[in-house]
Formats: structure tokens, C-alpha cells, sequence
């Protein structure tokens, strides 16, 4: 499998652009090699500037639950695009989008959309100071909620992956306003309240936490942050920009029955086009500009042709059986490639988020960030390096989500158990 054309690419990138990708969880640099230019994709397959096909487990970091180019999200942005491209005016298809996400999120009687999930939770954050008249916010170490500056502290995803969490052009006085607890562990939760009493706005927290990799919460963790949020009256913020349509058509709130003052959305309410939201109760979100003196604002929040990608894809999204389908799927394949470590005699421990998955390179299970920070990522490279000479694109970071979609088929998952077991032989 060649990728000449990939490498010839790369190397004119990295002269015009950062690292030559135009978001760090694309490059290589934690597992070797060079990124892979792709040319196009269909269904659940990705296929690269030398021509090869792969089965795509990225599905765009998320947002493909349906697959590439499903032909009613196609048909429907053909028209819509021929209708104009943006107006910078509302349009009945923001309404309609919103109506859905209200549906789908009971917690949410408001909702205003943007055009990323980092939009989303930075404009959260905001309206969360402003409620609360607080500065303090409460994440999480390894969960990473987009790249606003108050959020890149100890932050996951690619910040994890490239051993920058704290990065550098945060100011210390920004960055001493957000303080970070241990996942699944209240008394760090508590012990920062007890310290702040009257200082925390908000806790922000993963809906499923797939920014370190898949991590889930322990029973009673996340009942047990609404409780304490309660208490010291501060918001909770669920970001579901990863777990929203993912984990369940409702996502993790629905899951775990909480609920939160406000959400986050992004990836899958998008449908594959650039598209964030964030809601919650009403008494917060009128603070929210026109209504209120929260500002807030984006010259392509709504987009005409995103809103139709959201649409079309929650649309296809309600179908009866949809997610028995996705788990099922996913659970298959991530109970296929334990096995085969299993016997192989690799130690992983997995973890299953509705249709995302991790495969921990760890002897122990992994609970939280120091936990997943602990995994063997020079044995995940090799991992990563020979799926992919077998035609198998998964995230390159060991601390990234496997993203399972509707597409994947019996034979993709067979084909993909095939390589786990040629990859896993002498791992
Ligand atoms: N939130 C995505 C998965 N961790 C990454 C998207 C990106 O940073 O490009």
C-alpha cells in the first residue's frame, strides 16, 4: 500500500501550513509516518490521494454516524445549495433544527447554534460566568472541551496526545480562574469547591469523556457532580459535542438521567457541515444577546446548508432500531479485538461509549486521565501503524475515540477483525 503522493503532499503542506494540517489530531506525529491525504470517502470507506481504500473509523472525529455521502443528506445539500449558500439572515431551518434538538434534550428549553463545538462551550462558559456572576470553572484533567483559552488547561485530545495541556499563550490570569479535578472522583470535586466556596460559575464535564480516549464514569459520578453543583450553586455544563447523538438519540444526560443546566453540542447535529449548539434552561439562556447583555454572535452560525446536513441526519437518526444497530456493531468488533489480544497476550482494557470505543494499551482498567496517561502508546503506534497497512484508518493517538457508524458492515467488521489478527501477532 503506497503513499507517495500522501508524502509529496505533506511535505508541500508543512511549508504553507502549521505542522501541515489545519487541526494537530490529524498529524501522525504520535504514532510515526505522515498524515494521509484523502480524496474522497463513501459510506464507510476513505480513500487516500495514492487511491488506496481504507475502512474509516474516524468518520471526521464524529460527526459521520451515517456514513460518508448518504444520499438523502446529499440530495438534500444539492438542493440547498442551489437555494443560496448563506444569508446571514435566519431561515425557517434553524427553527426546525432546533426544534429536533429540544426534542432529543428535554433539559434544554432554548438553544442557540454556532459553527463549532468549541463555539459552543466557550459561549457556555460565558453565559455561565454572567448566571452566576462567578469567575471560577471546574474540568476535568484529560477531558477537552475545544480550544477556547480558559479550556486548555490539562486539556485532552490532541493537547494530550502532543504533550501540550497547558498551552503556552493562555495568560496566568486567565488560566488561574479554571481549576481541574480528577475524573470519576467527587472528593477532588468537592475538595475545589470547598476551596472556592463562592468562586465556581460552572463544572464542565464530558458526557462520556472520549478525549483521553473512552472513559466512563463510575456509577454515581455524574449524579454526584449534579448533586455538588446544586449545592455550591454553580451550573453544570454537559458537553456533548462528542456523546450528543452519539451515545443514544438524547446522549449521555438521557444515559445517566441527569439534568444539566446547559449542553453543548457539535459533530453529529452537524451532519458532516460545521455546525455547534448550546441550550439550557430558559432563565439562562435569555441572558444570551438580543434577549440579554451576554454577547454571543457568528457571521455563520445557522448556515442554510449545514442546518439542512443536521437536519436530514437527526431525521435519519429516529429511525426505529438505529442505535441496536450502532451498538451492536460496535460492540462486536470492540469485543472482537480484545479477544484477539487476549489471546495474543497483549493487556488492553476497552472501553464502549454507545457507538465510540477505546482500546487501551494498559494492564489496568482506566478510570481517568493518570490512568490513560499510563497506557503503552509506543505499543498503540505499532497498533495504529500495521491496522493501517491493512487498509484500517483509526485515530492515530492512543487517547482518541474509534467513531463506529451506521455504514460498517458485517464484512467490514470481519475484514477489520482479520487485520487486528495479523496486527496483534508479535505486537
Ligand atoms: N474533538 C475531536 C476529537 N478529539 C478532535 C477534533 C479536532 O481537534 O480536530
Amino acid at each position: 500500500m503506497g503513499t507517495k503522493r500522501s508524502a509529496q503532499i505533506f511535505r508541500k503542506a508543512v511549508k504553507l501550513i502549521p505542522g501541515g494540517v489545519n487541526s494537530p489530531v490529524r498529524a501522525f506525529k504520535a504514532v510515526g509516518g505522515h498524515p494521509l491525504f484523502i480524496s474522497k470517502a463513501r459510506g464507510s470507506k476513505i480513500y487516500d490521494a495514492d487511491g488506496n481504500a481504507y475502512i474509516d473509523y474516524i468518520g471526521s472525529w464524529g460527526p459521520m454516524i451515517l456514513g460518508h455521502c448518504h444520499p438523502l443528506v446529499t440530495s438534500a445539500l444539492k438542493k440547498a445549495v442551489d437555494r443560496g449558500t448563506s444569508y446571514g439572515a435566519p431561515t425557517e431551518l434553524e427553527v426546525t433544527l432546533a426544534e429536533h434538538t429540544l426534542k432529543a434534550f428535554p433539559s434544554m428549553e432554548m438553544v442557540r447554534f454556532v459553527s463549532s463545538g468549541t463555539e459552543a462551550t466557550m459561549s457556555a462558559i460565558r453565559l455561565a460566568r454572567a448566571y452566576t456572576k462567578r469567575d471560577g470553572i471546574l474540568k476535568f484533567e484529560g477531558c477537552y472541551h475545544g480550544h477556547a483559552d480558559s479550556l486548555l488547561v490539562k486539556a485532552g485530545s490532541g493537547a494530550a496526545t502532543l504533550g501540550v495541556p497547558d498551552s503556552p499563550g493562555v495568560p496566568a490570569d486567565l488560566a488561574k480562574h479554571t481549576f481541574n479535578a480528577t475524573y470519576n472522583d467527587l472528593g477532588s470535586v468537592r475538595a475545589v469547591f470547598e476551596a472556592a466556596p463562592v468562586g465556581i460559575a460552572c463544572v464542565i464535564v464530558e458526557g462520556a469523556p472520549g478525549n483521553m480516549g473512552v472513559v466512563l464514569p463510575k456509577d454515581g459520578f455524574m449524579e454526584g457532580l449534579r448533586r455538588l453543583c446544586t449545592k455550591y450553586g454553580a451550573l453544570l455544563i454537559m458537553d456533548e459535542v462528542m456523546s450528543g447523538f452519539r451515545l443514544c438519540y438524547g446522549g449521555a444526560q438521557k444515559i445517566y438521567n441527569i439534568d444539566p443546566d446547559l449542553t453543548c453540542l457539535g459533530k453529529v447535529i452537524g451532519g458532516g457541515l460545521p455546525v455547534g449548539g448550546f441550550g439550557g434552561k430558559r432563565k439562562i439562556m435569555e441572558m444570551l444577546s438580543p434577549s440579554g447583555p451576554v454577547y454571543q454572535a457568528g457571521t455563520l452560525s445557522g448556515n442554510p446548508i449545514a442546518m439542512t446536513a443536521g437536519i436530514e441526519t437527526l431525521k435519519l437518526l429516529q429511525k426505529k432500531g438505529t442505535y441496536e444497530k450502532l451498538y451492536k456493531t460496535t460492540n462486536t468488533l470492540c469485543d472482537g479485538i480484545a479477544e484477539i489480544a487476549g489471546r495474543r497476550g497483549v493487556p488492553v482494557h476497552t472501553a464502549v461509549a454507545g457507538s465510540m470505543f477505546t482500546v487501551f494499551f494498559s494492564e489496568k482498567p482506566v478510570t481517568n486521565w493518570p490512568d490513560a496517561r499510563g497506557s503503552d502508546t509506543a505499543r498503540f503506534g505499532r497498533y495504529f501503524t500495521r491496522m493501517l497497512k491493512n487498509g484500517i484508518y483509526l485515530p492515530p493517538s492512543q487517547f482518541e475515540a474509534v467513531f463506529v457508524g451506521l455504514s460498517h458492515t458485517k464484512e467490514e467488521i470481519t475484514k477489520t477483525l482479520e487485520a487486528a489478527e495479523k496486527t496483534f501477532k508479535g505486537l
